[in-house]
């Protein structure tokens, strides 16, 4: 970059610089900042931070009861070993003890009850991690077991619920149903998700003076973070300091959970004075922490012969573990998004917040979305099946309209809807018709091997639903020596946000991408900050900063204009280089010329979205700014004697406006689509009759790997569609959106299966589609084409 012995470049030399394009701004696929140091090992994630001397490891004791009253817990034992420091329980923390994000309900250290297997009773501290796990096991816990729930759909009957259960309705369902042609009903059960971040839940904590805390914590939401550290610590939010560089995936599991570690350390730091680290072992994580939620679906449907739907009401009931977290939001969105792309006519969508005894289920990339589309994703596959029509023409008779039938169950209207083209154009380069029909005779001629195809489509919002949430900050410095400094209230989780927002930056100064330090997230930076979630992070942090570098950029036009006596008008930026009407320097001659002239070199800035409001009272309001899209075909293959099954091929068009790096952006739509795939087939959690999770591991539990890809990829963006709505430079969010295309090898999967059954009849097969469930729907449609046979015998004999 600055070189300080260059040798002073010509005017025309300059002026050639001057005119040539920034190849680092905005819409370039520049690399991950963080892609080298990855690849090479150099990336540092909190547990690769030199340790501090003295540095104490914390391991809490699990509950192995999934709901107990505790009756006695003696740590005495615990001091046994050697390198213990420190063995705790509730009682020892000095300040608030329950850590719950919006509500109580999440004891940091169990009180009186436990209320799943895998819950923190107690924590011992030791100068190793081996020796803190021994001395924690050897302590001694008396339990009086009490029923646990275990069911979802036992708590919902039982109305057994961590919170209120809410209605979003239009019009009359219930006369819309009674009137329509057809009408049918059904149940579905879909599973919950595992994070598997890479890297798992960790903190680590030091001491400072005054009683305060710097706390390193591998989190989404470091503000909530400082926020429950202060609190169990009984001192202001002044006093913590929360840095986050980067997560090893966050995917959502660390949006409130990473706050449990943060604050045990800093119980420990507090009681001890030394530094400590606490990092979840992954046999530990995947017990302790919560997933994706689980949902039980009801559904009653009434519709015409084209499939087009009259009315619908659904219960979604979400199997909210054992306390609130951010259900509330997250049975919320799955409302919201019951709908996907499809006009509901007169709809009742009721959510349930159901309360078991499992550890509290969270935030998961699409937070309750993937959920509500996957109960109407099955809705539009047997309405087809009734009907024996192609599930595709379904769908799109259910389409948004674009000036009539354009407003959702929840009364904001869908506006820039791209489906119908979107769709026309995958179906067009995925040859889904022709396909169609060449799947149709190799089914004919291959009694075992089935072939299976599916188009479907996502409609997903963009804001969080919780209106106040939708704010961001950013900080930005020039040094004297150009070299900017950025910092902004987001977290870099893999998604390549710090990569987006810099590219912003550059595009605002007009400067090489560079020149510009990406810096870890601190709470002493940027205050109060939002979780990074809701896939807002680009959109929200990136206008920060965008606002943050145009008051910088407007000074510097100011200070240009009075001191070369020109207008405004005549300075101007361009690829590391500002005109001052006739005359060209570099950036950073102007930065020194500011900077001797005492010009501000540094800069907050500021964002809230605009326009969005929901009344949650009436179920009514705009809850997104606007609406990202996608469209995903999916081929697959079905042994229908094993129900194992193969992805052939998938195609998938997805909106993301004008994208700030296509790169990245086709990263995480390959990434979100193969994760939703995940999710929907291969895995699975299996909880054992007294509660404890048995799918703990990568051994048991599986998620998608190498081979599991389909084996035909085509990731297309739709391109010149600017974002209407005024976002960071006209861009979508990608974040979650994507992963919701993996609705679509779910419903391929079906499409094979049913197939047996000359495609007359829905296959019932829960989500995950696992190889043993498949199976059982290929079972299920040949004793269906058995009964059919031996009724049709029946008939031809009778006289
Ligand atoms: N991509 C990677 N590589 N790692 C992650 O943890 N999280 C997802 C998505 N993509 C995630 C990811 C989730 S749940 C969200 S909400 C968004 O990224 C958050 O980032 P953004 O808002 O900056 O897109
Ligand atoms: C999507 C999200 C979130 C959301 C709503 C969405 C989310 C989140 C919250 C939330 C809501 C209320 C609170 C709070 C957080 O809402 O991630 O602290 O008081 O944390 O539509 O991703
Ligand atoms: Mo993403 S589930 O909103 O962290």
């Amino acid at each position: 970059m600055s070189n300080h012995h260059h040798v002073a470049k010509t005017q025309a030399e300059l002026a050639e610089l001057f005119s040539q394009e920034l190849t680092t701004g905005v819409g370039r696929s520049i690399k991950h900042d963080s892609a080298d140091k990855q690849v090479s090992g150099e990336a540092v994630y909190i547990d690769d931070r030199l340790e501090f001397p003295n540095q104490l490891h914390v391991y809490a004791r699990m509950s192995d009861r999934a709901h107990a009253r505790i009756l006695k817990i003696d740590t005495s034992p615990c001091y046994a070993f050697e390198g213990v420091r420190i063995a705790i329980t509730h009682e020892d923390i000095p300040g608030l003890k329950d850590i719950g994000p919006i509500m109580p309900g999440d004891p940091l250290l169990a009180i009186d009850i436990v209320e799943f297997v895998g819950q923190p009773v107690l924590a011992v501290a030791a100068r190793d991690l081996d020796t803190a796990r021994r001395a924690a096991m050897a302590a001694i816990i008396e339990y009086e077991d009490l029923e646990p729930v275990m069911d979802v759909v036992e708590a919902l009957r039982k109305k057994h619920f961590v919170l209120d259960s809410h209605t979003h309705k239009r019009g009359d369902s219930v006369t819309a149903l009674a009137n329509a042609p057809h009408r049918v009903q059904g149940t579905l059960h879909i599973g919950g998700q595992e994070h598997f971040y890479l890297e798992t839940q960790i903190s680590s904590v030091m001491p400072t003076e005054d009683g305060g805390m710097i706390v390193f914590c591998s989190t989404q939401n470091p503000t909530e973070v400082q926020k429950l550290v202060a609190e169990v610590l009984d001192v202001p939010m002044h006093k913590i300091v929360v840095d986050m560089r980067r997560m090893g995936g966050g995917f959502g599991g660390k949006e409130t959970q990473a706050a449990s570690p943060a604050c045990l350390c800093a119980v420990v730091a507090r009681l001890t004075g030394q530094p400590t680290k606490m990092r979840l072992p992954r046999v530990e994580d995947m017990l302790m922490t919560g997933k994706r939620h689980p949902f039980y679906i009801e559904y009653d449907v009434g519709f015409d012969d084209t499939g087009r739907l009259h009315g619908i009401n659904l219960e979604l009931a979400g199997n909210c573990g054992c306390s609130p977290d951010l259900s509330a939001s997250i049975v919320d969105r799955a409302m919201f998004h019951s709908d996907n792309a499809y006009y509901l006519g007169d709809a009742t969508v009721n959510g349930h917040r159901c309360k078991t005894n499992t550890a509290s289920n969270t935030a998961y990339r699409g937070f309750g979305g993937p959920q509500g589309m996957v109960a109407i994703e099955e809705v539009m596959d047997r309405i087809a099946r009734h009907l024996v029509l192609d599930p595709l023409d379904v769908r799109k008779v259910n389409y948004y309209g674009k000036t009539e039938r354009n407003v959702t169950h929840y009364y904001q209207t869908v506006e820039h809807n791209m489906l119908e083209e979107m769709t026309a154009d995958l179906e067009a380069s995925s040859d889904y018709k022709q396909r169609r029909e060449s799947i149709r005779r190799f089914n004919a001629n291959s009694p075992i091997l089935k072939k299976g195809l599916a188009l479907t489509p996502v409609k997903f919002g963009i804001s969080f639903t919780a209106s106040f949430l939708n704010q961001a900050g950013a900080l930005v410095h020039i040094y004297t020596d150009g070299s900017i400094h950025l910092n902004h209230g987001g977290t870099e989780m893999g998604q390549g946000l710090n990569t987006k927002v810099a590219q912003v930056v550059a595009e605002v100064f007009q400067v090489d991408f560079e020149r510009i330090q990406i810096t870890a997230t601190n709470t002493d930076k940027v205050p109060n900050t939002s979780p990074t979630a809701a896939s807002s992070g680009a959109d929200l942090n990136g206008k920060a900063a965008q606002n943050a570098a145009e008051i910088i950029k407007q000074r510097l036009v100011e200070f240009a204009a009075r001191q070369w006596k020109v207008t405004e008008e005549d300075v101007e930026f361009r690829n590391g280089h500002v005109r001052v009407r006739d005359e060209i320097m570099t950036f950073e001659a102007l930065i020194q010329q500011a900077y001797f002239n005492q010009v501000s070199l540094s800069s907050t800035g500021f964002y809230r979205t605009p326009k969005i409001y929901y009344d949650r009272s009436q179920a009514r309001g705009r809850p997104f700014y606007y609406f990202a899209f996608g469209a995903a075909c999916a081929e697959v293959i079905v042994d229908t004697l094993t129900g194992e099954y193969k992805m052939l091929r998938t195609d998938i068009l997805h909106d993301v406006g004008a994208s700030l790096n296509p790169a990245i952006d086709i990263g995480q739509v390959e990434g979100g689509y193969i994760q939703g795939m995940g999710w929907l087939t291969t895995e699975e959690l299996v909880w054992n009759a007294k509660g404890k999770l048995m799918t703990n591991g990568p051994a048991s539990y599986k998620i998608p790997a190498v081979a599991d890809m389909p084996i035909d990829l085509r990731v297309k963006l739709v391109e010149n569609r600017k974002n209407p709505e005024d976002t960071v430079f006209h861009s979508k969010a990608v974040g979650e959106p994507p992963f919701m295309l993996g609705i679509a090898p779910w419903c391929a999967i079906k499409d094979a299966v049913a197939s047996l059954a000359d495609y007359s009849e829905q296959p019932l097969i829960d989500a995950p589609a696992t190889p043993e469930r498949v199976l059982w729907g290929c079972e299920q449609m040949r004793k269906l084409v058995a009964a059919r046979t031996a009724a049709a015998e029946v008939e031809t004999a009778a006289p």
